[in-house]
């Protein structure tokens, strides 16, 4: 934990969040030191903290939608989702392990996944809008490692703090999201064989094609916009869980298949 450092602007806030991730060291969150943060300079910090992985070689490869479900929102204590930005350091090929050695304190949580065929853009994208823009849909499991201790945080530190992001793994089967009810794709969550949690697609905004246009609207208010072949993580479905060195973690789908993760 660093006590030393005094983060009052946009720079040094995203690289005092960028070492602490490359350190693997937990922190204060940015706003006991500058309690001014407001939402639009969070989402500023991001972007940079982004564009810094971006020149170290890092691509952007897709969104992820942060803080979708009731069940995280009550867990975090915060009842705005988010988004934030995954990138091609984050993925996690099917079979490897989770690094945790690398990383601070990871959970898990599973997702549904989508895989766009269209550039979506907002403003007054619908779920319809959004739908008819996806080419594919994927069960996925995000790895969140927050930098802030004990994963506690106000939104705009953990807007700053690009959502958490670590790691993505992306499940096997591909569906198209239009011979499937998403609303109704239930998944359950496994740690060492015992169920812990279980939700269906309706957890995230109702419907994750209403989390996928949220992001879409929420985008176009600081002018981007979803690019054609992204990927986007619609939002933790269950409560994530702790991965520890050696647990195994399966999210089951109903007709997305399962994706497994083990703790190095
Ligand atoms: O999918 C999610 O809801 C990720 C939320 C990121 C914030 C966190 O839980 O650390
Ligand atoms: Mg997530």
């Amino acid at each position: 934990m660093n006590t030393n450092s005094t983060v009052r602007d946009v720079r040094s806030a995203a690289t005092e969040l960028l070492r602490a991730e490359a350190q693997q060291t937990d922190r204060h969150p940015i706003t006991d030191e500058w309690p001014e943060l407001d939402l639009a300079t969070a989402y500023e910090v991001q972007a940079q903290l982004i564009a810094d992985k971006v020149a170290s070689g890092e691509k952007i490869v897709g969104v992820k939608l942060g803080l979708t479900s009731r069940a995280k929102q009550q867990r975090m204590g915060i009842s705005s989702p988010l988004t934030a930005w995954l990138t091609d350091g984050m993925v996690l090929e099917a079979g490897v392990p989770i690094p945790t050695e690398k990383l601070i304190h990871p959970r898990v949580e599973p997702e549904i996944v989508f895989v766009m065929g269209e550039r979506l853009a907002g403003p007054g994208v619908t779920a319809a809008t959004a739908m008819a823009s996806v080419r594919s849909v994927f069960a996925g499991v995000e790895v969140i490692d927050s930098r802030y201790i004990d994963f506690k945080f106000t939104l705009p530190d953990v807007v700053a703090d690009n959502a958490s992001s670590s790691r993505f793994v992306i499940g096997s089967v591909e569906r198209d999201p239009r011979e499937l009810d998403l609303a109704l794709e239930a998944c359950v969550l496994q740690v060492n064989g015992v169920v812990v949690d279980s939700a269906t697609g309706a957890a995230v905004q109702g419907h994750p094609a209403e989390a996928l246009a949220l992001a879409a609207n929420a985008l176009a208010d600081r002018g981007l916009a979803i690019e054609a072949g992204w990927i986007v993580l619609t939002g933790g479905l269950t409560d994530a869980v702790f991965v520890r060195p050696g647990e195994q973690i399966v999210a089951e789908f109903t007709n997305l298949g399962s994706v497994t993760v083990v703790g190095s």
